[in-house]
């Protein structure tokens, strides 16, 4: 742990005078040397457009880039290189397929479903786009464990339904969703599935073809990878059947003034100069990861989240909002008594970094009643020593805000 640490070089850094302790990795993780020196290396070396240049640098940059391309291809068990798109992020990623799949494919009448535990990056894409299209959202809904109804999920389905965009994990509460589950049940009337891996990917590893997701979405910078840079998964027969999102450079093949004709996947979604450098250093964060050993991981997190569940329960008049079987290590809770924006300023001055609020899910704190809450989310760089200064730093604000 203290090498993989040292990788990490803001986690030995110091905030008021304490210790880093980082515990916000579900807004954005942090990067290792290795995606740092990575850009710092491509700026310096490698540093060009790509696609267009005949010459030297410019075939380099285009060569790394598209091995980036097939890194993450590898990293997510896709069929081809065609399946991978680069974007800025799950945001974009989940607006381009709202925007061109769904824009083709949904008409008045038609249903598209997503959760109650949706960040609204998965939710107000579809809100607008039905709302345009005479379209109705359904929301399955969940209950106060912050778990899935399934049987309302598959009462939900019927032949109106077009789409199921559904978190893999949710970034509110930290619930993993049975989500072979619900894109079996979904294709069994055909229905394609989106899955947002945002919360996911830092975590475990997706297999799409494993999971037969028809789109697959996730942020290289919670992946730690740079900022900038994300993926949208989508099998080809529907990207291919699917019109370009963005009008501009690269994505077309032949242009006059009259007619456009359309770049191949996966160029035809990629308009524009991409985050080359951004790829490039997801493609290293991934190789890094992957290096450390995915089941290493997996089998460490699983104990720190045991250990960090349990000395929650320590603090006294702590409510832990959401509380499924299937989780990752993140935990949203509030402390009767105690506003979460006060433990929030208070624990920052501990040297302690959480998120406090709604965490763009508004409707999932509504769901699970309460206006904000905080939120602590581990990283598999994080340990057992910071979770136990979080727990007593805790205790210390909490006697002080309500003494
Ligand atoms: N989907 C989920 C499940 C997320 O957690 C987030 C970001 C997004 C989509 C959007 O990702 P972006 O990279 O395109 O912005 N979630 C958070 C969070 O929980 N705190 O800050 C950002």
């Amino acid at each position: 742990m203290a090498k993989i640490r040292e990788n990490f070089p803001i986690l030995s850094t110091k905030v008021y005078g304490k210790p880093l302790v980082y515990f916000d990795n579900a807004a954005t993780s942090q990067k290792p040397q290795q995606v740092i020196d990575r850009l710092v290396k491509y700026y310096q070396e490698e540093n060009s457009n790509v696609h267009r240049g005949i010459y030297y640098l410019s075939e380099l940059a285009s060569a790394k880039y598209e091995e980036a391309r097939d890194v993450v291809r590898t990293h997510l068990n896709a069929n081809s290189l065609a399946e991978i798109i680069f974007v800025r992020g799950a945001t974009e990623g989940i607006n381009l397929v709202a925007n061109s799949w769904g824009k083709h494919n949904i008409v008045a009448g038609d249903e598209v479903i997503i959760s109650a535990m949706e960040h609204h990056a998965n939710l107000v894409p579809w809100q607008q786009l039905c709302k345009e299209k005479g379209a109705t959202l359904k929301v399955i809904p969940i209950d106060d464990n912050g778990e899935i109804i399934f049987e309302e999920y598959k009462n939900l389905l019927s032949d109106k339904t077009k789409i199921v965009a559904v978190a893999h994990t949710s970034n509110g509460i930290g619930t993993i969703n049975p989500i072979k589950e619900i894109i079996a049940e979904a294709h069994k009337k055909n229905i394609p599935v989106l899955v947002d891996g945002c919360q996911a990917s830092p975590h475990f590893k997706v297999d799409v073809k494993e999971l037969d997701c028809d789109f697959y979405v996730f942020s290289g910078h919670k992946t730690f990878a740079p900022t900038g840079i994300g993926v949208l998964y989508g099998k080809e027969n529907l990207l291919d059947a699917m019109p370009p999102y963005q009008m501009g450079g690269e994505m077309i093949k032949f242009v006059s003034f009259t007619e456009t004709t359309f770049n191949d996947l996966p160029i035809k979604f990629e308009a524009a100069t991409p985050n080359i450098a951004g790829a490039i250093g997801l493609a290293t964060a991934i190789e890094y990861v992957d290096s450390l050993g995915r089941n290493n991981i997996e089998n460490y997190e699983e104990d720190l989240k045991s250990y960090a569940l349990q000395k929650l329960q320590e603090v006294k008049n702590l409510k832990l909002i959401g509380n499924a079987k299937n989780r990752i290590p993140l935990f949203s809770f509030v402390v009767e008594g105690t506003h979460p924006l006060d433990l929030g300023t208070m624990l920052d001055f501990e040297g302690i970094a959480i998120r406090t609020g709604n965490h763009c899910a508004q409707p999932l704190m509504q769901r699970m009643g309460v206006a904000a809450t905080c939120r602590a989310s581990l990283a598999f760089y994080n340990t057992k020593a910071e979770v136990d200064y979080f727990v007593d730093s805790l205790n210390k604000v909490v006697k002080k805000l309500i003494s």
